[in-house]
């Protein structure tokens, strides 16, 4: 039986069925594209809620499941599930064995296997591919493999999915075929590639650019303050270059499930081939780090503002503790003053206007703040709970009650000049108010 023509042809005439294994912000888009595409596509979630609010969308030809054994009922499945790092940034590949092993049990002859979730170069062969050869199955004859990095920016209303390009390769050449001819059906333009390695890493590789080049600006943004150039004027004008430059911009740190992630990948395989990327260590270190300066230039704000009388005096014992901290730069030392100085964040999610707050330097933030014996709210309109608090309303009384406000993410739904107008100290951690205000005396940058 040629189990790739059969396919190839249920592909062409969109009688394959699709199942995707993980409906979140990569799975979900895709399970839509698909069936807006014509496909009959069943997401497969753990949790029943989410398989309910899923149904109760009634999107034409896509449902949702629970139950695994519905994998035998799919001709192309796709793997879309979370791979994050632990604590010590080495990859968490737990979701993603898991999912391949449930796919590996009910795996049939005929089945194209995907995986879009990024990985390191050399996982979809070394590790996915073992795992589905338990079934018995032939690879390249029986079942076929494929992986293809996916390239959702949550939030960006600008590139639509079908509209981005997608590199697709295959564990072997009759994988490839049988990817290019399903996401030729729901993209634009389908970019195939020679191996499964080179698509982990064009992948990883797109990432660990963005870190690379978010960690280069927030680095020299400092020197840029040093000099008192406006480092957003700088890159603005760079960027009038219609050639060989990308603006980055300086921020509290990198958040997102990706770019603060992805490069651990690429460090930890590059060591096991004997090879030190010294400059993506370096650009983690930076990332890393930047939420210790945002809590630096808080300290000296408030001090600052103490001194000039406009914090109330009840700091004062504080203020010289603060001081000291200063000193001591980004090493916080417990502190414990009974009139706490009080910090509002305003955006926790990890970039502007989307509900995500994964890996969000807002978190980071919160942390050195409450260590130093800070008291912290926020405010987010997209995120009701953060850190075990809830989201306090804008009003003038929670503003007010504040002695800095701190923007970490510039959501556009904020009213920013009502704001300013409280004439509380803002650390626009965003340049959001500066580009426009610099003239008013409450509003610093980073
Ligand atoms: N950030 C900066 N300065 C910048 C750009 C971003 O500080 O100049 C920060 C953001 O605030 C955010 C983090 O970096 O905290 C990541 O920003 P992002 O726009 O890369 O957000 P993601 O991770 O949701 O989206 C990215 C995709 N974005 C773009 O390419 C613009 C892309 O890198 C990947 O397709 C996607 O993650 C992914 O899933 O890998």
């Amino acid at each position: 039986m040629d189990y790739k023509k059969a396919l190839i042809r249920k592909i062409s005439n969109k009688t394959a069925k699709v199942g995707i294994v993980g409906m979140g912000y990569v799975g979900m888009p895709l399970g839509e594209l698909s069936a807006e595409a014509g496909f009959r596509t069943i997401g497969f979630v753990r949790d029943p809620k989410k398989k309910g609010a899923i149904n109760a969308e009634k999107i034409t030809n896509l449902t949702s499941t629970v139950d695994k054994k519905e994998l035998k009922k799919v001709d192309i499945i796709l793997i879309c599930v979370q791979t994050p790092v632990f604590e010590d940034k080495m990859p968490d590949l737990r979701a993603l064995k898991q999912a391949c092993e449930e796919v590996s049990e009910n795996l049939r002859p005929g089945q194209l296997v995907i995986i879009e979730s990024s990985v390191a170069p050399g996982t979809t062969r070394k590790i996915v591919l073992p795992i589905l050869r338990k079934s018995g199955l032939k690879l390249g004859e029986e079942f076929y493999l494929s992986f293809s990095p996916e390239r959702v920016d949550p939030g960006n209303a600008r590139f639509k999915l079908n509209k981005i390009p997608k590199v697709v390769s295959g564990a072997e050449p009759n994988s490839r075929e049988a990817a290019v001819a399903f996401y030729s059906k729901i993209i634009d333009r389908v970019v195939p590639v020679s191996s499964v390695e080179t698509a982990e890493l064009v992948k990883i590789f797109e990432n660990t650019f963005r870190l690379v080049n978010i960690s280069l600006v927030n680095q020299v943004h400092q020197y840029a303050q040093a000099i008192g150039v406006d480092m957003w004027e700088v890159v603005d004008a760079a960027s009038t270059k219609p050639f060989g430059f990308l603006p980055h911009y300086p921020g509290p740190g990198i958040g997102g499930h990706c770019i603060p992630v992805d490069p651990y990948y690429l460090l930890e395989d590059a060591k096991k081939n004997g090879i030190n990327l010294t400059l993506v260590k370096e650009a983690g270190i930076i990332n890393e780090n930047q939420p210790h300066k945002v809590v630096h230039r808080a300290v000296e704000i408030i001090s600052t503002n103490l001194k000039n009388g406009l914090i109330h005096s009840g700091h004062n014992h504080g203020i010289r503790l603060f001081s000291a901290i200063l000193r001591f730069k980004n090493n916080p030392i417990f502190f414990k003053n009974p009139k706490k100085p009080k910090v509002l964040l305003i955006g926790v999610a990890y970039k502007p206007d989307i509900d995500d707050p994964r890996e969000s330097p807002a978190l980071k933030i919160w942390e050195i703040f409450e260590k130093m014996g800070y008291t912290v709210t926020y405010h987010d309109p997209y995120i009701p709970l953060f850190n075990g608090h809830q989201s306090l309303e804008l009003s003038e009384k929670t503003v007010t009650q504040n002695d800095l406000l701190v923007i970490t993410t510039n959501h556009s739904t904020i009213d920013y000049e009502w704001l300013i107008g409280l004439r509380k100290p803002i650390l626009d951690t965003r340049n959001v108010l500066l580009s426009t205000q610099n003239t008013k005396s409450n509003i610093f940058g980073l």
